[in-house]
């Protein structure tokens, strides 16, 4: 009689398989989980990458454009940074000629000894339809830049060139 107790009351403490149940369909599911973790740090892991590869490119030479009309440079504000090489193209799509005057940016520079002559007295001619590149690696600070043709600045032809 105990013995068949025994045996009858063997399977009862056992019987709870349901919670056990929930928790194997619980941890099937957290490998899930567990993969779009790794499914989402993959993704931040290529972003990364890609950031990775965009300092990289930091590291060449950057073009830079400068747009010059009536009676602008666009952009007005040029935010570039120390130690980066550029090639700062002037492009003159007005329909006359302008320039960019710019003593202080142009005197600390560091300029390509190829492009050197085309910055005179501080400033760029570019003459009406004309592009003028000239590579350099900016100093620190803040400079005004402005266009010196009879009352292009007091027409608006001015503005700033911030290197960080
Ligand atoms: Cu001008």
């Amino acid at each position: 009689m105990r013995f068949l107790l025994s045996r009858i009351a063997w399977p009862v403490p056992r019987m709870p398989p349901c919670p056990t149940r929930h928790r194997s369909t619980l941890s099937l599911g957290q490998p899930r989980e567990l993969c779009l973790v790794i499914a989402a740090v993959a993704i931040c892991a290529g972003s990364s990458a890609s950031a990775a590869t965009r300092a990289a490119s930091q590291g060449r030479t950057q073009p830079v454009t400068i747009v010059l009309t009536e009676f602008a440079f666009t952009p007005q504000t040029l935010r570039l940074h120390h130690g980066q090489a550029y090639q700062l193209r002037l492009v003159n799509k007005g329909s006359g000629d302008h320039n960019l005057s710019a003593p202080e940016f142009f005197r600390t520079a560091q300029i390509s000894s190829g492009d050197a002559s085309f910055v005179s007295g501080g400033k760029v001619e570019v003459s009406k339809g004309q592009t003028r590149t000239v590579r350099l690696v900016p100093a620190t600070g803040q400079y005004g830049m402005m266009c010196t043709h009879l009352l292009h600045a007091s027409f608006g032809m001015t503005g700033r060139i911030d290197v960080d």
